[in-house]
Formats: structure tokens, sequence, C-alpha cells
């Protein structure tokens, strides 16, 4: 049943629910199209705030329902049900049959490859059975299943099972949000953990039985370095007698860290050598880091409502950011963050659908798991610690646990902490909460008898709905160096609180050349003129390794720019820039690798739009073939022997340093393979023993125009390994000519193993389209055209996955007049589709300027 005219929810509306709930028994007779579940629980009239019973539910049949055993006749609409009570304390229960074989949205109970499996956050619990579906009511479940299957799992500890039956029980109050069931034929690669205080935990990665067997290990390794870890650092403990991972392959998210059984796709936690990159590995150890650490900020701390989203997921992503660099490289790990910040999270606030990280209505909560929710929550968090210093965070932290322990809580719970513990106002910090869009930050100097200053000025655009914005406090990292490099001033953070500020260095024998926003230490645009020889000494020079990158990548962009604009030829200071970085065998190996990449074609077309140019992708697209062409030649002395520096003996181990040498010397080949025809790639194809190298080689050959015999051997060999040929399909995408690219999806389309209804084939066809900014964006209109058709058709099976895929078109404005007429078109055409989702519904909306945010 589709919904009535979609609703606006305001933050400002916010009220507690009329009733506690104070525990909940579900019983689940499981059958594929024909699930019955009878939930009993024990509710208790709210006596602070009085208000109706209003239990959510959604597609459920609703069998019978009775308070304290009597049968009762509620009032049932397609949003949930309201019901006359006591007003005392008394039982409800209710029993509903729904469909988990036709639940093809992925939410709530449904079935993968046989499986019957869960994904309630935000919303999907109601589509299980009538409950007050809000993660401000907290209660504790107590779980039976009934099935004819070998494996059937929920929350919490294990309290008996038997033939086709099993029952669980979580002692933690938690939102219905994190409430999770997995039945199906599964065998458990089996770990063990033994917490600080001595308890013994049993950890489980379920898998269908076959391949999967063999992708466990590095799971399991990583879920107990996380473990580990969230002791060490936030001295956070597990609390249950088990922790289960279940691999699933429909989802339609990287995974969910349900009380004590987290939910991954596939994709996010089985691995191998041989079917895995080195980017894969790191992924997945961040994600299962990520989940793990959910249990502390996110699970034993929840959300009092969905504005709050950022109180769990920017704090948890810093918290898997930290563990990621200690596993690595903190500078290298920095610099991967702040590529993806700028060229989606920027790319986000600079368009229609910009919010803040805590935003103030929404119509579909789905539509708001964005990379500013999460990532620039992230740099919240960050900046925090910057501002009040490594000791107090951790401070700060042990209060936020010790203080809401049990609690939905907000980002002013989360503020107060932080100013109860270190004294600090925070009320101008709380706009970076508020207030949407990335600051730009102007920078200009002046040096006058041995004094040195440095005047900021902040400005932020307006954003949908926030026309004007008050200044931000932005903790500015910032180091001298002199002309010869060396350091004059250690890095100090500038606090810049005003619209317009000056800061004043004293007692400098000379002009210093500055390093500002070292470690990338506020999230903001800076603005600063700066000659090439300027940026080129910060390469060379620059003891903060995020500017050392960021100048050679400042420089990048200038000379990218000017090949597109002006058809200059490569400015000599940035290749001789990366031939010396290149050169130096003393860098991390990831580093150089990075200081090697390019800005990506969507980055310069943003670049070119701030600009004030309409971008031209076909035009980017070539200029940045040819600057690649360039590089290739004048580092053509040099990539030979790197890369062959880079070659490791010995079987494959997906560790930073190891990984970081492939990411050098396939880097290396990338640019070898514009010289030498692809000789080199073809021979690395074929001797690879592992995914990253092979799959390296592959993209090698088919960039140049190459490779067909080895795409059509790679889909020979993997073609039964659904998570390699999602690689090979999103490939084969991206690595078409641009004017061959919708005609490659479509045809892909075609193949026997597209399945539209598996989110992560489906993604990989067509969010490799829309990430081949040239192919997405050819004169012909045609990839607009075909991802608006099927996402027209994707919709009615999966909104969720549908309405993300929208915000392909979420940089339409920047284009010109043709273009923009054919993507509105296809957004007009989507929001005329017949029963549009109220998804994709609200993301069309916002990118044709008609919901206001
Ligand atoms: N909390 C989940 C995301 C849920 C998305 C709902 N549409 C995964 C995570 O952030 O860890
Ligand atoms: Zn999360």
């Amino acid at each position: 049943m589709k919904d009535a005219a979609p609703q606006t929810i305001y933050l400002k509306d916010y009220r507690p629910f009329g009733y506690h709930i104070d525990d909940v028994h579900l019983t689940f007779r499981l059958s594929p199209e024909a699930t019955r579940v009878v939930a009993r629980m024990s509710v208790r009239p709210n006596a602070e705030y009085p208000g109706e019973f209003f239990l959510h539910g959604q597609d459920l049949k609703l069998i019978w329902a009775k308070i304290d055993g009597a049968e009762v006749a509620p009032d049932v609409t397609d949003a949930g049900l309201t019901c006359p009570v006591p007003d005392a304390p008394f039982v409800w229960e209710a029993e509903v049959e729904i469909s988990p074989a036709t639940n093809t949205a992925l939410e709530g109970l449904y079935m993968s490859n046989g499986m019957y499996c869960t994904q309630c956050e935000a919303e999907g619990f109601r589509k299980i059975t009538f409950y007050p579906d809000r993660p401000d009511v907290m209660s504790v479940f107590t779980v039976r299943i009934e099935g004819d299957l070998p494996v059937l799992l929920s929350n919490g500890n294990p309290v008996g099972q038997g033939d086709g039956w099993a029952e669980w029980h979580d002692p933690w109050p938690k939102p219905a949000y994190l409430f999770a069931l997995v039945g199906g034929d599964l065998v458990a690669h089996p770990g063990q953990f033994t917490t600080m205080s001595g308890k013994d935990v049993a950890l489980n990665i379920y898998v269908r039985p076959g391949a999967d067997e063999d992708k466990c290990a590095f799971g399991m390794e990583a879920l107990k370095r996380s473990m580990t870890w969230d002791e060490k650092v936030y001295g956070r403990e597990y609390d249950l007698d088990i922790f289960n991972i279940v691999a699933v392959d429909d989802f339609n998210m990287g995974a969910m860290e349900n009380k004590g059984l987290n939910i991954f796709n596939s994709s996010c936690v089985l691995a191998s050598p041989e079917t895995s990159t080195d980017a894969n590995f790191e992924r997945i150890d961040a994600i299962i880091a990520h989940e793990y650490f959910h249990n502390w900020t996110g699970n034993r701390i929840t959300c009092r409502d969905w504005f709050q989203l950022c109180l769990k997921e920017g704090l948890t992503v810093f918290r898997d950011q930290q563990y990621t660099g200690d596993q690595g490289s903190h500078a290298v790990k920095r610099i991967e963050d702040a590529i993806v910040l700028r060229s989606h999270q920027f790319r986000e606030d600079n368009g229609p659908l910009a919010h803040p990280v805590r935003p103030e209505s929404f119509i579909e909560i789905n539509n708001f798991y964005t990379i500013t929710v999460y990532e620039k929550g992230a740099e919240l968090i960050g900046m925090l610690k910057r501002l009040v210093g490594d000791a107090a965070y951790y401070k700060a932290l042990d209060l936020y646990f010790t203080r809401h322990d049990g609690q939905a809580a907000t980002i002013e719970d989360w503020l107060k902490v932080f100013e109860d513990s270190t004294g600090r106002n925070l009320t101008q910090f709380k706009r970076w909460y508020e207030q949407a869009g990335t600051p730009r930050l102007a920078v200009t100097e002046d040096f006058k008898d041995g004094t040195y200053a440095l005047t900021f000025t902040q400005t932020t655009p307006p954003t949908p709905g926030q026309d004007t914005k008050a200044p931000q406090v932005i903790p500015v990292a910032v180091g001298l160096l002199s002309d010869d490099g060396t350091e004059v001033l250690p890095t100090q953070v500038l606090e810049v609180t005003e619209a317009e500020q000056t800061f004043t260095f004293d007692g400098l024998a000379a002009k210093p050349v500055p390093s500002i926003l070292r470690d990338f230490s506020a999230p903001v645009i800076l603005q600063r003129d700066q000659t090439s020889a300027e940026r080129a000494f910060l390469m060379a020079h620059d003891t903060d390794p995020f500017n050392r990158w960021d100048a050679g990548n400042a420089l990048a962009r200038d000379v990218y720019r000017r090949m597109v604009t002006e058809d200059a030829a490569p400015d000599a200071a940035y290749l001789d820039g990366i031939a010396a970085i290149l050169r130096d065998d003393s860098l991390d190996p990831a580093f150089r690798a990075l200081v090697l990449s390019l800005p990506s074609e969507d980055d310069m077309a943003q670049d070119l739009a701030d600009a004030g140019h309409t971008p031209d992708p076909t035009a980017i697209h070539h200029a940045g073939e040819a600057l690649r062409v360039a590089m290739a030649q004048h580092l053509q002395d040099i990539l030979p022997r790197v890369r062959a520096d880079m070659a490791i003996d010995g079987p494959y181990s997906p560790d930073a340093k190891s990984a970081g040498k492939r990411s050098l010397g396939n880097a290396c080949l990338a640019l070898l393979s514009r010289l030498d025809g692809g000789a080199a790639a073809a021979a690395q194809y074929k001797a690879a023993d592992n995914m990253t190298m092979q799959i390296a080689a592959l993209a090698c050959l088919l960039k140049i125009g190459k490779g067909a015999g080895e795409s059509a051997a790679f889909r020979a060999q993997w073609r039964e390994d659904r998570l390699v040929m999602d690689k090979w399909f999103g490939l084969t995408v991206s690595s078409a000519a641009p004017q061959n690219a919708a005609a490659t999806a479509a045809r892909l389309t075609q193949e026997p193993d597209f399945d539209m209804k598996n989110p992560n084939r489906f993604r990989a066809v067509f969010g490799a389209l829309a990430g081949h900014s040239a192919g997405f964006h050819d004169p012909s209109g045609d990839a607009y055209r075909l991802l608006g058709d099927w996402l027209g058709q994707l919709d009615a099976i999966n909104p969720q996955t549908t309405a993300r895929m929208t915000t392909a078109f979420a940089t339409w404005k920047r284009y010109d007049g043709d273009r923009q007429a054919m993507i509105r078109a296809v957004l007009e055409g989507l929001a005329a589709t017949p029963n549009l989702s109220r998804d994709t519904g609200e993301m069309v909306g916002r990118m044709l300027g008609d919901t206001p945010s």
C-alpha cells in the first residue's frame, strides 16, 4: 500500500512517546509468504508525557489484538494503529502476518537466497509488527523463532533451542531499529575473544555453505582487532556472551550494527587474496570496526530521534577513522578521507541536496544517511578533539559514556558533556551542526618589521532554506617555514571565530612560508593566492604530510584546469615536483601513490564551475588523458625502477605496508601503460596471483583501449564469484570510452547474471555509469535517459536504493543548457512516475527545487 501525501517531519515537533514499553516478547513462525509474528509487550503510561496509544505498522495483516488478554479492535490505517487503552499498566498482544519472500525493498523481514534476514534501521521494524518504531522507545527483547532451518539467530544471548526453534534474550534495552533476526542454512566461522575484564565472548561469522566459507578469516581477525582497540583507546568492553556477524547478498547498504547480531552486505565482510583487492580489505576492516564500535556509540547510547543521527554516525565514523589510521599511516588515512570529503561532501554542500549535519526536517529519513551526516559529522568530532586537546577529549568521552549509558541522547547532550568536562562554551561550535554548506576561508598575509600577519575571512554560501550564515569556529592548524624548508614555528591551532580575523607572529627574521590548514584541520575550502613556485616549495618541503600532498594536489588542479580552459601545456613545476617525490625512497609508498594521483573528472568539473566556467566533461576527460601522457613521458626514466622496487616476494598480505607498495607499483603501471602499449600490464595480468594485481593490470589495459582478451578471460575465470563479477561489471562500464559508456551499461543489463533486485549488481553497473563523468554527461544524453529509465523501474522494487542513486543528477545545475534540459526531463519523468515512492519523490523534488529542505 502506498502512503498518503508525504508529510514533512520537523525536529522542532519532537515529543516523547506517551508510554513506556518495559519488555517485548516476539514469536516468529517463519514461512516465506506467510510468516506469523506474535508480539506481547508490557506497557506503562508515561505520566510525564501522556499521549495517544499509536503503534507504527506498515504492510502488516493484523490477525488479532488483545489488551490484558481481551480481544480489541484497533483503528488501523496504512501508517499504524490506534487503540483505546487503560490508564494503567497493561499487556498488549497482537499477531500479524507478513510476506518476507515478496519483500524486495529489503527493509523489515525479507529473504535473500533462501535466507531470512532483517534490516530495521531506520523505520523497518514497523514492517514486522505494530510497535512504537522510534529510537527513544527502548525495551528489553526476548525472541522465539520457529522454523525448519539449521540456524536461527536474534539479538543478545541464546537462552534455549530445540528442533526447529530457538530463543534469544537481549538484556540491554534497545530501540526497535536494532532488532535483528536471521534464519537459514548457514555455517559459522567461529572465533573467541576474552575481554579486558576476563569475560569470554564467542564470535561467529555466518555464511552460506560453499565458497564463502574460505573468506571469513580476515573479517574474524578484524573483529578481534576492533574489540581490542576499543578497549585500549576508549576503555569500552563488549557486553554480551556472543557476537554474531551474518553475510547477506541482498542488502541496501554496507552493514548494520544490530545488537549482538551485525548483518553485513557480503561485499563488506567476505575477503580472500584471490578475490579481494587491497582497497576491499581496508574497507572491510573499517566497516567491521565501525559496526562493532556502534555497540557503544549507537547501541548503548542511541539517538533520541532521527534528526540526531550524526550523534552515532559522525562519532562512529570518527572512531573507525582513528582505528584505520592506527593500522597503518595516519597521514595517508587523513589524505584519503580529505579526498572523499572534498569530492563528495563538498559536492553535496554545493547543490540542491545540501543539508546541515543535523537536519531540521525530512520526508524520508533514509534519504539522510548521507556523507554530510557521516563524514562531515566525523569532521566535527575531529575539530572538537583538536580544539579541546586529546586528554580533554577522552575525559569528555568517559563522561559521555557514564552519563548517557542506556539513554537516547541528543547533540545538545553531547555538547553539554564537553562543556561540563572542559569548561568551554560550545554555543558557536554548535553552528557546525545547524548550518549547511562548506565555509570558504580566504587568507591574506602581511610581513613588516619582523611581524608576520595572517588575516582570515570566512563566508559560507547560501544553501536550500538557509540564506545567511553566521561565522563558525574554525580550528586552523598553521606552521611557518623558512625559505630553506626548516620549521620556524611548529604547528599551532588558531581559532578563527570572527567573519574576519588577524593573527600575528612576532620576532621573525624573514618573511616565512605559511603552511595553513595542516592535517586538514577543518572541513573548509581554503582560498589563497599562491604562486606555483610556493606550492612547489611546500610540495618539496612541508613538514606536514597532508599539506605536502595538498600542495601537489593544488598544483595538479591548476595544471589540469589550464589544460581544459587554455589548452596549456602542463607546468614544469608540477612535473618536476612529482618526479622528486616519486624518486624519494624515504617517503611512504602509499603517500607517493597519492601524490601521483590526479583529481577526478568530477572534481575538475566542480573546480571549473567554482571558477565561473561551465564545465565540459568531454573536454575535461581529454585533458586528463593528455596530462597522464605528459606525466608518463616526464617520469619515464623513473617509473620502471620504482615499479620494480615495489615488487613483493612471498605470499600476499593485505597489511598497510604491502598494500602501499602495490598501490605505488600500480600507479606507475598506469602511467607506463601510456607509453608501452600495455606490454607491462599484460605481463602483470598473466603473472598476478592476487586480485589487487590482476584487476589493476586489467584496468590499465582497458583504459588504453586494449585488454578485450583479458576481460573475457577474467569474466570466464570468475563467473561464479558474484563479488568479483560486481567488479567486472563496474570496471567494464567505467573503462568504456565516454561515447560508449551508456551503450556498455545497457548491454550489461542483458547479461544473464544482471539482476536488478540485487543492489550490489545494480550499483556495479549504474554506479559506475554515474561515476564515469564524461560517459554519464556524454552530449547525447543517452546515459541520463538510461539511468532515468532504470531508476523508474527499480523504484517499485527497491525505493531506498533508487532514491540514493538519483544523486547522480545532483550536480545538474553546473552544466550547460542542453544538458540541463535533458536532465530536467529525466527528473520530471521520474517525478511523474505513477506510485513513485516517498524516498525517490523527496530526492527528485529537492533536486528540482520543489521541496524546501
Ligand atoms: N546504521 C547503518 C545504516 C542504516 C541505513 C538505513 N537506511 C549502518 C551504519 O552506519 O553503520
Ligand atoms: Zn554507522
